[in-house]
């Protein structure tokens, strides 16, 4: 079974493999190391990758991409409401207050949401690794923003099980990049641990965490974060900068058609990027409207002025970082700067300016989310040897557990469930006087602290009913962070006073799910860290001495969770047979494109040997045909045959072999006779 680690980002995804000799960036069809994230919707076909990406401007409706965006993201939301501005294709409102998108795919207008265009990436990434490794995938560890909420998470986790993957960890972008650095990082000195910061500089947002390390251990001590801030807002200076004025200098303005807006952004992505290895900078574009050439010049120094606030906002985080983590920068012993948009100069002097020390480019910018998702894999894997390291994560948003009309649990400090900062993976178990059944609700603390346009709200869950009532009885509660970053509550007993095992059993009528077990102390045991799919244990227990050595009575009490906006059970399926139909369709014209271009080369091949090779095996007449018939077959091909099934190429491929095929043989025999007549000589 092969460990694969994903890193999908807003722009560009990467594949990475744990290999025998270390890890590997697995390489795309075309031969490349970074996949776009794009899905297009072609004439026939669904296409990915530069083809896909391609496919932006001539296609700009029906290719949906920055799709990692929209994911969890409320449609109503200002800040969401703005990024749908930018892009081309038809979004709505969903009944959950998601985002919805429309297009137009074979004749008919079909309507997904983000989830199943993630997971169509996913399959395709899937795909693409599987044919690389000439082996099944199912096991991978994905990187995420550390920003990600609940739900965003678990929309991950759907859209990952939509492709048929099985996500062993969603891990944060940072706290990857860190895996990788600190496994083969040796040089400790004995003064204790060393901490070290990454920046990761993304297509549309900015993290930073702060990490410890030592021997064998890395522990995360703080995320930051800006959802809102990366290398495509500095396209947006250029952009604005030259959408004046091109208004100005040729009276045109480029908000008024969508295809110009494409155009120009694409060349202020490329002019950015030229930026970053040369002092200035032209910008020329054919006729990017009312048939005007425009040309521009920009230099560096006036691109650094243009982006001031986005470079002042990108030290940010890092301080927040710095702050969360209580390390003053001069503890910093080295800044590991990452991501494609950290290639932009300025970025440096913003963070040594922060850090008070140059930042390093020592990891490789695009790969290591990847490859550090790889890794976590592969430690993962009972089928790879890794050296033993623990990588220990920070929870970067606090979450809290309120009754839903009585408010904060007492039980917990402050009605927090887990600070931020609390490790990831970690377990808490609470007491509760309750009687009857009843809700708990899991939210984020700190408004503040999140992302513009995602929710606060976390779930719901109700607890019961319960077995019997009994006074003085409470309700033990189990809860878990984990290794996703997502909070359940794994269980609930209800422990109260001793009551006759026939008591219980006439009082509980599903009783069978339960056995009798004593159990002095603690009743908690270790259940595996992390298993969406499992089914819940039963807590196997009818009567069990408190630890007063007082006899009590413990049941298991049901938990049922919802989350809004995540999918069902029911809505995973139907998901699941849509991506299945959807790639049956990509499959039988990518197999019909196959079929046709062996037709077409046997076509070219036949003729050339009939005509050369073949000549002296062939008769007049059968030539005469051959041709003929060859001849015509060129001309369906370009006709009326351009556009047919698999199964018409192969049936008009066998009718021309069955023709040719005799003189092949003929041909063959000719060239076997002298050593055919040589082995009969020596014998
Ligand atoms: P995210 O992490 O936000 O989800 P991502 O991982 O897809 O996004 P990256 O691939 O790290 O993003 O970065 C893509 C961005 O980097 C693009 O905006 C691209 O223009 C920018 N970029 C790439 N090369 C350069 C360069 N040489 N100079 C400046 N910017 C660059
Ligand atoms: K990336
Ligand atoms: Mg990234």
């Amino acid at each position: 079974m092969s460990v694969v680690g994903f890193d999908i980002g807003n722009e560009n995804c990467v594949i990475a493999a744990v290999k025998h000799r270390g890890i590997d960036v697995l390489l795309n069809e075309e031969s490349k190391r970074e996949t776009p994230a794009v899905v297009s919707f072609g004439e026939k076909q669904r296409l990915f990758g530069s083809a896909g990406a391609a496919s932006a401007t001539i296609n700009p409706t029906s290719t949906i991409s920055q799709v990692k965006r929209l994911i969890g993201r409320r449609y109503d939301h200002p800040k969401v409401q703005e990024d749908l501005r930018m892009f081309p294709f038809e979004t709505s409102e969903g009944s959950d207050g998601g985002i919805l998108i429309h297009l137009q795919y074979l004749g008919e207008r079909h309507t997904f949401t983000p989830v199943q265009i993630l997971g169509m990436l996913f399959s395709h990434l899937k795909q693409t690794a599987e044919k690389c490794l000439e082996a099944p995938v199912k096991d991978c560890v994905i990187g995420i923003p550390s920003y990600f909420t609940n739900l965003q998470r678990k929309l991950y986790l759907d859209a990952a099980a939509i492709a048929g993957l099985t996500p062993l960890r969603l891990l944060h972008d940072c706290t990857a990049t860190a895996l990788g650095y600190g496994v083969y990082k040796t040089d400790f000195s004995n003064k204790g641990p060393c901490c070290a910061a990454f920046v990761d500089i993304g297509h549309s947002d900015t993290q930073v965490a702060v990490v410890s390390f030592e021997s064998g251990h890395m522990k995360v001590l703080s995320h930051a974060s800006d959802s809102n801030l990366g290398a495509r807002d500095f396209d947006e200076v250029l952009f604005r900068h030259f959408a004046s004025q091109f208004k100005q200098q040729y009276n045109i303005d480029v908000h008024s058609s969508r295809r110009a807006c494409i155009r120009l952004r694409a060349a202020c992505e490329k002019l950015k990027k030229v930026l970053s290895a040369n002092p200035e900078a032209p910008l020329n574009i054919e006729c990017l409207m009312d048939e005007k050439d425009v040309k521009g010049f920009i230099t560096r120094d006036e691109f650094e002025k243009f982006s001031a606030n986005l470079l002042e906002g990108i030290a940010e985080p890092c301080k927040k970082a710095l702050m969360d983590a209580g390390v003053a920068a001069e503890k910093i012993q080295s800044v590991e700067l990452v991501g494609s948009g950290s290639r932009i100069p300025a970025i440096s002097r913003v963070l040594a300016s922060v850090f008070r020390r140059e930042p390093s480019r020592k990891l490789n910018a695009s790969e290591c989310v990847a490859r550090g998702c790889a890794l976590q894999c592969a430690m993962f894997s009972p089928n790879f040897r890794v050296k033993d390291y623990e990588v220990e994560d920070s929870l970067p948003f606090s979450i809290g557990l309120c009754l839903p009309d009585e408010g904060p649990i007492h039980a917990l400090p402050n009605g927090v469930l887990f600070p931020k900062g609390h490790p990831i993976p970690s377990e808490k178990v609470f007491k509760l006087q309750k009687s009857s059944k009843f809700q708990l609700e899991a939210f984020y603390a700190d408004v503040h602290d999140l992302p513009l346009g995602v929710s606060p709200r976390i779930s719901v869950f109700t607890i019961g009913p319960f077995p019997m009532a009994s006074e003085n009885a409470h309700i033990k509660v189990k809860a878990h962070l984990t290794l996703h970053g997502t909070v359940k509550l794994s269980s609930a007993t209800f422990v109260g006073a001793y009551v006759e095992e026939s008591v219980l059993r006439s009082a509980d009528k599903s009783s069978e799910r339960m056995e009798a077990e004593y159990d002095y102390g603690s009743h908690d045991t270790e259940d595996n860290a992390e298993d969406k799919y499992s089914a819940p244990k039963p807590v196997p227990a009818y009567y069990s001495h408190n630890r007063k050595g007082k006899a009590v009575t413990r049941l298991p009490v049901s938990i049922v969770e919802d989350v809004c906006g995540h999918l069902s059970e029911a809505e995973l399926i139907k998901a699941r047979e849509k991506e299945a139909e959807l790639t049956n369709q990509d499959c039988k014209v990518e197999q019909a494109k196959e079929k046709k271009n062996t037709l077409e080369s046997y076509v070219y091949e036949t003729r050339n040997k009939i005509l050369n090779t073949h000549k002296d095996f062939t008769a007049e007449s059968e030539k005469e045909q051959i041709c003929k018939d060859l001849q015509q077959t060129e001309d369906w091909l370009y006709e009326e045959g351009d556009d047919e099934s698999a199964h018409v190429y192969a049936k008009r491929l066998q009718d021309l072999k069955q023709m040719v095929d005799p003189i092949e043989i003929r041909c063959k025999e000719e060239e076997a006779r002298p050593q055919a007549v040589r082995n009969l000589l020596q014998l």
